[in-house]
């Protein structure tokens, strides 16, 4: 291929019914469905108020979002599966039919099973399909797939992250859940490998990771990116989780330059304004 073609040739996304072209970073707005994110006056009122949400980061310009039902949050306990597809499958329900990407960010292969069958385009698993019976779900569907990095589990994962090399090892497992999703049929095309910052990291391993994102970009997948609000930028910048904005924003528009194909944050209207001057500069 010409340096040309390859300049011009982006990489497609199979991701479900959708063929999302990679030639700039998507947004993917997140939508957590748990009982903290909303009121809590009683289920329907929840499950209408996310499903408002949803289609408010819509209008935002998310060209994808991300549905979860289970805090993955350090420290956070774990929800039953009765719970979680309770709190999901609604909001999924009402939102598919939207004319945007649905992925369901879940570790439960029951969860992934029911997804796919009520339509959601994308399965986001922080525990990158490593539950029995992930994979083969995922491969008896069309859906697109995101597997994310993390040492340790979301009640432990902070104590005491230690890596010799973390782009090496973040990058060698990530290489590893892909190729056992492409053995058990799921094709290139519908794979994206994620770094999970702050998941069993550090500070500074999450900035190295942020800093040679481009390493794991040759792995030969796209990247999914995922900074927003997250504790790393708090002790960065001593703010709060409702005052990480503009930390987010700056982490967002790094991991873009250096290569994600998708961002996955709550502030989609202020993240889209900063690719548009990103996307400006390019066409200058
Ligand atoms: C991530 C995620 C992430 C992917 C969460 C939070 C914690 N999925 N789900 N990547 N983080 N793929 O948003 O603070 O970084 S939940």
């Amino acid at each position: 291929m010409s340096a040309e073609t390859m300049t011009k040739s982006a990489s497609i996304l199979h991701c479900g019914k959708y063929r999302l072209t990679l030639n700039r970073p998507l947004v993917m707005g997140i939508v957590n469905i748990t009982p903290d994110s909303f009121s809590d006056g009683g289920r329907f009122l929840a499950r209408d108020q996310a499903i408002a949400y949803a289609r408010k980061l819509v209008a935002d310009g998310a060209d994808l979002i991300d549905l979860g039902g289970e805090s993955t949050r350090p420290g956070a306990p774990p929800a039953s599966l009765d719970e979680e597809l309770a709190r999901v499958l609604p909001v999924l329900e009402a939102v598919v039919g939207d004319g945007v990407p649905v992925s369901v960010d879940t570790q439960k292969t029951e969860v992934m099973r029911a997804a796919i069958a009520a339509g959601a385009a994308m399965i986001n698993d922080v525990n990158a399909l490593q539950a029995g019976g992930a994979i083969e779900a995922c491969a008896a569907s069309d859906v697109a797939v995101c597997l994310m990095h993390k040492q340790g589990t979301p009640q432990t994962m902070q104590a005491a992250p230690r890596y010799d090399d973390v782009v090496a090892e973040v990058s060698d497992f990530l290489r590893v859940r892909a190729k056992a999703c492409e053995i058990a049929g799921i094709a290139a095309n519908r794979i994206l490998v994620d770094p999970g910052f702050g998941f069993g990291k550090t500070v500074e391993h999450n900035m190295t990771l942020l800093r040679q994102l481009e390493k794991l970009k040759a792995l030969g997948y796209p990247l999914l990116a995922g900074y927003s609000r997250k504790t790393s930028l708090g002790a960065i910048t001593g703010r709060p989780v409702d005052e990480r904005l503009a930390a987010s924003l700056a982490a967002a528009l790094i991991a873009a330059q250096n290569g994600a194909a998708i961002l996955r944050v709550h502030d989609v209207r202020e993240t889209v304004d900063v690719l548009k001057v990103l996307g400006a500069l390019g066409e200058c």
